[in-house]
């Protein structure tokens, strides 16, 4: 069966969060989010998300350059090549666009729910996922206090989450991890996100939050530095994770070589797409590194992706998989994402695709830009 997209659609929305979410390197009220919708000549079709932000302060691409990325050269590239599989479009992408790597997944990723829609099967069994349900967990961006960080970390473990993250900087972590591992007693797993706001400089300051019983701190230095990161670990007794830096199934290898990270953040919409986002998956599990599913504040569109590529067998820890009630007042999806009492998401086995329809009335109430390559 050959996969052929003939019409891409272009969709960018504007979507107010429930709260603003505010990590060390800026505050989002409002996501603008870059949605793709794949159509092939024989009536089937996919809706994808790039999860790109507004301002490159996480990444250096945006929700504009993956616009310009995808209709200049990713979008006319995928239009011309008729492809066996979902899997054969990330080596034409890699041939002749470096870098450009969420503006590859938010093509790739929807080729995969197309193929799988086609075959009347499920994302997570297209990519050989097994598990029936994943754990979820949290993450909680800056607060004004050490206490209004504690009462939400509360809240959370109240509402089933199993691990729970605290977006940290320099000045806004020591006495907030302090407080809220106070509130939670010594059983809860946390965990700590810095998104590279610290340097070399702060590893004596960094290595106090050894005294909290961390399940891992995340991206503490900046994405290109690896080296730093593995002398970081050598003086540390907590693992670190690695999120920003890890941007391929090589980068992760060596960070792994390196011991710069003894746990990894898989988000597919960073890493290329979803067969990327695999090779990360199968070369930790090969080297004993357990990964987990991070989140960009997507809607249940790119939430969908999320799922089903945590339900592979290495995803041993909690994902950022939080229900679509967390972050909006409505989700753009049917029915919206939810969590069981206990902290967990169940996979949709059972329903072709992505497993939920997208509420399109919802999307043309919310979209602000509009346009379609292709017939
Ligand atoms: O570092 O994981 C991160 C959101 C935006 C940018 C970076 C990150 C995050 C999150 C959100 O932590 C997690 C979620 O989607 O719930
Ligand atoms: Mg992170």
């Amino acid at each position: 069966m050959t996969l052929a997209v003939t019409r891409i659609e272009l969709r960018e929305i504007a979507l107010p969060l429930r709260e603003p979410f505010r990590i060390s390197s800026g505050v989002v009220r409002e996501r603008r989010i870059l949605l793709i919708r794949l159509a092939d000549g024989d009536g089937y079709e996919a809706w994808g998300e790039c999860v790109a932000g507004e301002t490159p302060n996480y990444s250096p691409e945006t929700v504009d350059t993956c616009r310009h990325a995808i209709r200049a050269w990713l979008g006319p590239l995928l239009l011309r090549s008729p492809l066996e599989r979902a899997g054969d479009v990330a080596p034409i992408f890699e041939a002749s666009v470096r870098g450009h790597r969420m503006a590859k997944a938010a093509l790739e990723m929807p080729l995969w729910a197309l193929a799988a829609t086609r075959e009347g099967r499920s994302l997570a069994a297209a990519l050989e996922g097994t598990r029936a349900t994943i754990e979820v967990g949290i993450s909680l961006g800056i607060q004004a206090s050490p206490n209004a960080l504690a009462e939400k970390a509360v809240a959370a473990r109240a509402a089933g989450y199993r691990r729970i993250k605290l977006k940290i900087a320099p000045g806004m972590d020591l006495a907030f991890v302090a407080a809220v591992r106070e509130a939670l007693g010594p059983g809860v797993s946390l965990s700590v996100d810095a998104n590279a706001a610290y340097t070399p400089a702060d590893t004596e300051h960094l290595s106090r939050l050894d005294s909290f019983g961390l399940v891992m701190i995340e991206q503490p230095f900046e994405p290109e530095d690896l080296r730093r990161h593995a002398e970081l670990q050598r003086r540390l007794t907590t693992p670190l994770c690695l999120d920003e830096s890890i941007t391929s199934a090589a980068r992760a290898e060596d960070a792994i070589a390196l011991g710069s990270a003894r746990i990894v953040n898989i988000k597919p919409g960073r890493v290329g797409g979803l067969a990327s986002a695999r090779a990360i998956h199968d070369r930790s599990a090969a080297a004993g590194v357990p990964v987990w599913c991070g989140g960009m504040l997507e809607s249940g569109i790119g939430r969908a992706y999320n799922v089903a590529l945590a339900s592979l067998p290495n995803f041993t820890l909690p994902g950022d998989l939080s229900p679509s009630a967390r972050y909006w007042e409505r989700d753009v999806v049917r029915p919206e994402w939810t969590m069981s009492a206990d902290g967990l998401v169940t996979v949709p086995h059972e329903r072709p695709g992505i497993g939920v329809s997208v509420d399109t009335d919802r999307l043309d109430d919310l979209t602000t830009a509009h346009e379609d390559l292709g017939a």
